[in-house]
């Protein structure tokens, strides 16, 4: 008997937690936490059922092609070798482009935070681009792009991450680490050893709400207000970084009342600088150009923050007021007393809330899905944003910190998209400050354009991994959406729901089938400065290959090889690491990783200014205006409202045990939770004769779905938690993506209303 153990990493999720693992006569059997790793302190269940993922006999083994009409239960798949498939794949891809140029031809991805696909997301993306393609379905617009794009228009940049090691206190804001990032968990409960505050913003007690100092309970949707609540708190009390905000931020630029457009030094002089904003010198008493480079020339300039200020134009009197004067009047909107009203949440807890920030500062914060998946995203996140902003804590020690990170070369191709094809992307002429000014689409203008043809038709599409009828709204319109297209190709482990619907089924091996790079694992500076290429713990199961070799193998098919480094994955790894200064080798021969010595420096606007078209911090978007959208941080109630037919509001959250619509096939994640549940109030389900485990159903003016009941008592007995992505049940049993209209979505960002849909429950009425 040969026994190896080999360092890697889970790449399940966006944890990517380092372990060890066991192969004992070439195969599995088992995977292990790597203490020694900076992200291997803990493994999920979903780790630990490794051996269960590679031996599943679910998975697709071989190339397969449809022989029977789409609709039909069986596809009549028949197994094809790897030449006819990629000559197939390359074939309908021509003719595509061809008949109807690239951009009938759309590309897709599984989410990188929840699946391995991480693996191989930059050359599916260079694949899209080499083809021209400016279309790509991923799951952006609800996962990774109120934290890592949006807040760009106030930061600069995405979020940045928890200053864990040096933080006073942590705000996690619809984020539940403990099912969804171990590794974070794992750094804010070493935090609080050492004395650090916890805030929950969370409708549900979940994961480290019942330890937290504080756990806020909103009600679905009402983020912004409680965001713009807690930030009056701290203005109306003097509680905020006021040099920071003097220097680094936009807060003292003046902005004219009425048509609320910023003031130039054009407008006081006719040789000023258009570009160049103006402030109000507090000492002299008069309007001046804002200093080129903060800070400010000297201190006894003081740029006021606050008043209303009539400036000698040259055009006349201008009332002005600083940019800090009208973000403090929209959070004097939102006194505590009426964010209680809106939230739920007790007005003592807001001011108590406020006062756990500003007494324990550095402030660090987290938010993910419980904020974004919502009509109002884009505000609610700029609202965060702002409150986060006052406290100064942007990338200083112990704040939300940009961790220096491992080097290596952008291999996207994004600029092989020319302007003018670039403009086709579904959706940017209606949300050009969205997802799709980076080409990537939502489910709802994609199937749009197949079943439509509008704006123009998409008949070819070509997947990686992603179960879209089960994970974007309006199940029906992606079901009538796959079933038309001209060709559907998708790279797959298990033949989901949405697989079914495939013309050519691509078998993918799993991530501990293969290699895996990961520069940098984010969740501290040291994280973040490790490189690892994971090893294939075992070879790939059957003919199943990575992405990439499939990527790899179809670019040489289409004529791309130039493109893709001759068509060899491995000089391409090369090219990759080069800035980095490693090489695969030197990574194989370290298979636990490398640690680069990168310092990470705090404050790093100091030097270079934020990102932002004014290098400050910007409570104020002009970008944001300039698109005829709200250049401040607002609250709006999402719609649909509640009514008297669905008096409920639904939201959705994920379990520890699955990611997505994935893993119910392996039995001993299967045990743990074997049937999808939702989570009521024990009022709400007594009002209704609903005991706890009874099958029970959600329904919304979109449809219905079966569940059992789970009672929790620290819900809103307004609030109904759902499970989503559970395709084992023929009625639609835990597939909440049925519930959602996909039409309510976010003016910005075009995120979808998935936590506060309009809903009842009842008892599921017998057979
Ligand atoms: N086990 C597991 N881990 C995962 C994944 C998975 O599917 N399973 N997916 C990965 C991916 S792709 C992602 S994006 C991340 C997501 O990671 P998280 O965002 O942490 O995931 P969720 O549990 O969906 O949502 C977080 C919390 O938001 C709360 N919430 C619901 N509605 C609201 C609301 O209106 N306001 C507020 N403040 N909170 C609300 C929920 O109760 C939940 O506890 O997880 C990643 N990790
Ligand atoms: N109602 C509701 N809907 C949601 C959410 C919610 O909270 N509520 N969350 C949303 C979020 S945050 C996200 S990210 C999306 C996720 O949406 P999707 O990306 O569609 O995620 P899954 O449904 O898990 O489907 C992923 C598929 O990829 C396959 N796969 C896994 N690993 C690989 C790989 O390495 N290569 C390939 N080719 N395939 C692979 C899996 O077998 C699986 O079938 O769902 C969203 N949908
Ligand atoms: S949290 Fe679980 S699934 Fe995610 S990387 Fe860690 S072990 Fe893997
Ligand atoms: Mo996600």
């Amino acid at each position: 008997m040969t026994t190896t153990r080999l360092h890697g990493y889970c790449a399940l999720c966006i944890s990517r937690c380092g372990c060890i693992g066991t192969v004992v006569d070439g195969v599995l059997t088992r995977v292990d936490p790597d203490p020694a790793h900076p992200t291997g302190q803990a493994l999920c269940v979903k780790a630990k059922a490794a051996p269960e993922a590679v031996y599943a006999p679910e998975r697709i083994l071989h190339p397969l092609r449809r022989t029977r009409p789409k609709g039909e239960a069986d596809p009549g798949w028949q197994r094809i070798s790897w030449d006819e498939a990629l000559d197939l794949l390359a074939d309908r891809i021509r003719a595509t482009i061809v008949r109807l140029g690239p951009r009938a031809l759309a590309f897709g991805v599984a989410t990188p935070s929840g699946t391995a696909v991480a693996d191989s997301f930059a050359w599916i993306h260079r694949l899209a681009h080499a083809c021209h393609s400016p279309n790509l379905i991923f799951a952006t617009e609800n996962c990774n792009w109120h934290k890592d794009y949006a807040p760009a228009y106030t930061f600069g940049a995405g979020i940045g991450m928890p200053d864990y090691a040096s933080t006073g206190c942590m705000l996690l804001w619809g984020f539940n680490p403990a099912t969804s990032w171990l590794a974070q968990a794992t750094a804010v409960q070493q935090a609080r050893k050492r004395g650090a505050k916890l805030i929950v913003v969370d409708p549900r007690r979940a994961g480290l709400a019942v330890s937290a100092d504080l756990w806020l309970r909103p009600h679905p949707g009402s983020d912004g207000a409680l965001a713009l609540g807690l930030a009056h708190a701290l203005i109306e009390t003097g509680r905020y970084d006021r040099d920071f905000l003097a220097q680094w931020s936009d807060a003292p630029f003046l902005v004219a009342d009425g048509n609320e457009r910023p003031l130039t030094a054009a407008d006081l002089d006719p040789d000023g600088d258009p570009g160049r904003p103006v402030l109000w010198n507090e000492t002299l008493g008069t309007a001046q150009a804002a200093p080129r480079r903060p800070p400010n020339a000297s201190p006894k300039e003081r740029p006021a923050l606050r008043g209303c200020h009539t400036v000698a134009t040259r055009h006349g009197p201008v009332r002005c007021r600083p940019v800090f004067e009208r973000l403090a009047e929209r959070c004097r909107a939102w006194p505590a007393d009426r964010v209680a009203e809106v939230t739920g949440i007790p007005a003592d807890q807001i001011g108590q809330a406020a006062d756990l920030i500003a007494e324990n500062l550095p402030l660090s914060f987290f938010t993910w899905t419980g904020t974004c998946q919502h009509g109002n995203a884009s505000q609610t996140g700029r609202a965060i944003a702002a409150l986060y902003g006052l406290t100064g804590c942007l990338d200083a020690p112990g704040g939300n910190v940009w961790f220096s990170k491992p080097p290596v070369a952008d291999v996207m191709g994004f600029a092989w998209v020319t302007p003018k094809e670039r403009a086709l992307t579904l959706g940017l002429a209606e949300r050009p400050e969205g997802p799709p000014q980076k080409g990537w689409i939502t489910s709802r203008d994609l199937f749009r354009a197949v079943l439509a043809g509008e704006p123009y038709p998409v008949s070819c599409l070509v997947s990686f991994g992603s179960n879209f009828l089960l994970s974007k709204p309006n199940t029906r319109l992606s079901d009538e959406a796959l079933r038309q297209l001209d060709f559907f190709a998708l790279a797959e482990l298990v033949e989901t729901p949405t697989a079914r619907y495939a013309d050519l089924l691509l078998p993918v091996c799993s991530a501990w089938e293969r290699e895996g790079l990961q520069p940098g694992f984010l969740v501290s500076a040291a994280a973040e400065a490790h490189v690892q290429l994971r090893p294939a713990f075992v070879p790939p199961q059957g003919e199943s290959r990575s992405d990439t070799w499939i990527v790899f193998e179809l670019a040489k098919r289409l004529g791309l090889a130039e493109q893709f480094f001759g068509g060899d994955p491995e000089t391409a790894l090369v090219q990759m690491l080069a800035p980095s200064g490693l090489d695969p080798e030197a990574l194989r021969a370290a298979p636990g990783g490398i640690a680069l010595g990168l310092e990470t420096h705090y404050r790093k606007y100091r030097q270079d200014g934020f990102a932002t078209p004014s290098g400050r911090l910007e409570f104020h978007s002009e970008r944001l205006r300039g698109a005829g959208l709200d250049p401040l941080p607002d609250h709006l109630a999402e719609t649909p409202a509640t009514d008297v037919h669905f008096p409920l509001t639904l939201t959705t959250a994920k379990w520890p045990q699955y990611c997505h619509s994935q893993q119910r096939h392996q039995p001993s994640l299967r045990r743990r939770m074997p049937e999808p549940l939702v989570e009521i109030h024990p009022d709400t389900a007594a009002a209704r004769g609903i005991a706890d485990g009874d099958w029970i159903e959600v329904t919304t003016r979109m449809g219905r779905m079966p569940a059992r009941a789970r009672l929790d008592r620290h819900l809103s007995p307004l609030v109904v938690c759902a499970q989503y992505g559970w395709w084992q049940y023929p009625d639609g049993a835990g597939d909440a993506n049925r519930l959602f209209d996909g039409e309510c979505f976010d003016p910005v960002a075009g995120s979808n209303c998935l936590r506060a849909y309009p809903c009842q429950v009842a008892p599921l009425p017998p057979a």
